[in-house]
């Protein structure tokens, strides 16, 4: 049973059909991140229908290595400059999701994000958030907090995650609580891409949309967490070109 590889959609299935990410691992993907990945990938499949794959670079899209291997999948559309699924498998027992769906800097819309770090002994970190360009989300996005349920175990938000949104669920969630995180996930992305169809575009903001943007990379990239599994994994140089150019890249305009 290969990775990720029952019931996804055609977009998936087209690129990772040479794909052999399970017999490298020798092990399968944990099942958080295998089902909040399928739902991400289905609802991104079947509500974008202008995604066009983005090519971000062999040296970063299929990493293998001894102790890693990292598949990337990233896309563009009208509204999103970046569409990213991240998933990494670590020997060392490590399963990790990264998701992030950057607007483009014409359009006023929050960051989509999410992060699960997950073991064969449970699920250490899973987060979601829609993030402001700014202090608040436009007001249309307050119907997320319907959709916010308790969870046993919340976390807290660490000094730098200044950028995330007051329905942000950053949780350690039990197994009987996984299906919950995954219909969280799916509401905020299903309102998420509901609210972006009907955007305009604002030429006037650009500049302002993407100093929101800078801030939220810069902040991400204070994650010393993920930089320091980055540095082991690849050494500084290479860590932290993935840091800040494959996870939090914002161009210049
Ligand atoms: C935490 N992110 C983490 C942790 C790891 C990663 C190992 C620590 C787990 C823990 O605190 O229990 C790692 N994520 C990675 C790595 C890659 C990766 C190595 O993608 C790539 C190979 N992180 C995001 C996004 C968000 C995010 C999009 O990538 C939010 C939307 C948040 N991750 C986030 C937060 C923490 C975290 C808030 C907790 C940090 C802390 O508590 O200090």
């Amino acid at each position: 049973d290969c990775l990720l590889s029952r019931g996804l959609g055609d977009v998936y299935k087209r690129q990772v059909i040479n794909m052999s990410f399970g017999t490298v691992m020798d092990r399968k993907l944990h099942p958080l991140i295998n089902h909040t990945s399928e739902v991400i990938l289905r609802k991104w499949e079947t509500n974008i229908p202008d995604m066009k794959k983005l090519d971000v670079g062999e040296e970063f899209e299929y990493i293998e290595r001894e102790d890693v291997v990292i598949q990337n999948y990233v896309w563009e559309s009208e509204k999103f400059r970046k569409i990213h699924l991240e998933i990494a498998q670590m020997s060392i027992g490590l399963d990790i999701m990264h998701v992030n769906m950057y607007p483009r800097f014409e359009y006023n819309l929050p960051i989509f994000g999410a992060d699960i770090v997950a073991t064969e002994k449970g699920v250490g970190a899973a987060i979601i958030d829609l993030s402001p360009l700014g202090k608040n989300l436009p007001q249309d996005y307050k119907m997320l907090q319907m959709f916010y349920t308790p969870f046993n175990e919340v976390r807290e938000i660490p000094e730098w995650g200044d950028v995330f949104s007051r329905y942000c669920v950053f949780v350690r969630p039990e197994k009987r609580e996984f299906e919950q995180f995954v219909a969280i996930t799916d509401s905020y992305l299903t309102c998420h891409l509901k609210l972006s169809e009907n955007r305009q575009a604002i030429v006037d903001n650009i500049q302002e949309n993407h100093d929101h943007q800078q801030y939220y990379c810069d902040q991400q990239q204070k994650n010393d967490k993920t930089r320091k599994i980055l540095h082991k994994l690849f050494g500084e140089t290479f860590g932290d070109r993935y840091l800040n150019e494959m996870l939090f890249d914002c161009p210049v305009v």
